[in-house]
């Protein structure tokens, strides 16, 4: 029997498309599933070059020397538990990829764990979903150095192509880097994520924009400055018509959005390194307060607020329309300036966590490759990191994406719009908290001398805690009574 270049645990979305993906690039697989049905389902569908095992020892035993293992399944303790199970049949030099959603310090903990016994580890942010999976995803590499010049063939045939052909897929240094790298992505998207969706409530809400014409207008924003995956896939989404009903699917999808982990993570992260990461905190706060659904139907109700279901009533429909004729001044070009500049300081905030990062941890976390390995493939390519690269390469060590020169350009353009839409939406009680803390973020990052001086005098007050002085040396008291 011939024996697999690759074996594959777990045959869910990822691991199915990503064991095609393989088999489409040549290599011999041996698939494994907890539930044996997966596997069957998966040899009906796919003979050739596949080895469908029916237990961990079988999958081993089916490899090549030295082995090469992809793990794709639920993060968490699934991984410890096939960990485990691995580890007895593997040999020194023997390479597992976990290329799940784990949380980095896990990754970090299982790398030294494996070391211990002689087994390459890497931990691989593999982000594309289902059809980056299939056609090429984005694959981010913390690690074993030797493990990844032993997959790296192999990762970078079945990862993504950036448009210069270069593979969207690369090694970031040590142990949980890579896992990383796939958190702050995917920070970044929860951010992207909700200000789209903020743009959608300010032009249905406020600018009384049907969705066939919400759709348009992502699409249309989609070949200019706003040039991304996730825009062109919302200009689809809003042209999806529900065959029973015939109205748009996506305004019969209940607003109550889930979520993994890794958003949580990201701003737990940015907490304990004391990294400003608002804009994506605030998403993975709202998605928590659209699971309040219940609180939120009893609050819209109990304050008669206009902008609850059903709402405008017959007698509030002069009201209304005296809001849209004033809404209807601000124009797409300032929703588009808004977004545009809160994507920008999405991005700003994620490669500061990751500079900061790099130095806590100790690993190569070079911006200007990361956003390299996120021109394809990912959930949040984007035209911007191109500009992004070109800055980051000019200035690689710039603590903050707003000190280049390219976003120097770039931002005052934004700031009128941006600045109109947000007072438009506080103004009218269509909340857009995501945008409105990307400004806030924004303003206050630009002026040198904040308000925070009070706080330290109050934390004098009543702690004692002392303060310095901008005109003096020293740490200082007062007695404030
Ligand atoms: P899921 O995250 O839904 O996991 C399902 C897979 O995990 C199945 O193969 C399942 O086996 C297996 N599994 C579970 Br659950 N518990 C297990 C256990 N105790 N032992 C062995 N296997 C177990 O699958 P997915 O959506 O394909 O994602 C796989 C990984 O990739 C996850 O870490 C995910 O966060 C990450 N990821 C997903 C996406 C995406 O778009 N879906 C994108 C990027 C990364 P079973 O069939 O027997 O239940």
């Amino acid at each position: 029997m011939h024996k697999s270049d690759v074996g594959l645990v777990g045959l869910a979305v990822m691991g199915r498309n990503l064991a095609l993906n393989m088999l489409t690039k040549g290599y011999r697989v041996s698939v494994y599933n907890r539930t044996p049905g997966r596997v069957d389902d998966f040899l009906r569908a796919q003979g050739n070059n596949v080895t469908g095992t029916y237990s961990l020892p079988e999958l081993v035993n089916s490899l090549k020397t030295p082995k090469i293992i992809l793990l794709m399944i639920r993060a968490g303790e699934a991984v410890d538990n096939i960990i485990d199970r691995l580890v007895p049949l593997l040999n020194k030099g023997d390479l597992l990829i976990d290329g799940g959603n784990s949380f980095f310090r896990d990754t970090i903990r299982r790398t030294q764990a494996l070391g211990k016994a002689g087994i390459l580890f890497l931990g691989a942010g593999i982000s594309g979903g289902e059809e980056g999976a299939l056609k090429g995803p984005s694959i981010m590499l913390g690690g074993s150095s030797c493990g990844w010049e032993q997959a790296a063939p192999l990762l970078r045939a079945i990862s993504a192509r950036a448009p210069d052909g270069t593979a969207c897929c690369a090694y970031f240094g040590s142990d949980g880097a890579g896992h990383y790298v796939k958190m702050v992505h995917n920070g970044i998207e929860y951010a992207f994520m909700q200000a789209i969706a903020e743009c959608y409530f300010i032009m249905k809400r406020l600018l009384k924009m049907p969705a066939e014409k919400i759709g348009h207008t992502f699409t249309q924003w989609n070949r200019g400055k706003l040039s991304s995956y996730l825009i062109e896939i919302t200009g689809h989404i809003f042209s999806r018509i529900d065959g029973e009903s015939g109205k748009p699917l996506v305004e019969l999808i209940l607003d109550l959005a889930e979520q993994n982990d890794t958003g949580k993570w990201a701003a737990a992260e940015a907490l304990n390194l004391g990294v400003p990461l608002s804009n994506i905190a605030e998403a993975v706060f709202i998605r928590y307060l659209s699971a309040l659904k219940e609180e939120r139907t009893a609050a819209a109700r109990l304050f008669n607020s206009p902008l609850r279901e059903g709402f405008p009533k017959k007698e509030d429909e002069e009201k209304n329309k005296d809001i849209k004729d004033e809404d209807e001044e601000t124009n797409i070009s300032d929703l588009e300036n808004a977004l545009y500049a809160t994507m920008i300081i999405s991005y700003a905030q994620g490669f500061a966590l990751l500079g900061k990062a790099a130095l806590q941890y100790g690993w190569y976390l070079n911006a200007s490759e990361i956003a390299s390995v996120w021109r394809a493939g990912c959930i949040i390519r984007a035209r911007l990191l191109d500009t992004i690269i070109d800055a980051y390469q000019i200035k690689p060590k710039a603590k903050n994406m707003l000190l280049m020169p390219a976003f120097k350009e770039i931002l005052p353009g934004l700031t009128t719009g941006w600045r109109k839409v947000i007072c438009l939406s506080v103004q009218e009680g269509v909340a857009a908290p995501v945008m409105a803390s990307a400004l806030g973020y924004f303003d206050m990052y630009l002026t040198d001398y904040l308000p925070t001086n009070l706080v330290q005098a109050q934390r004098d007050y009543f702690g004692s805690h002392g303060y310095k002085r901008i005109d003096q040396e020293g740490l200082f008291h007062t007695r404030w009574l």
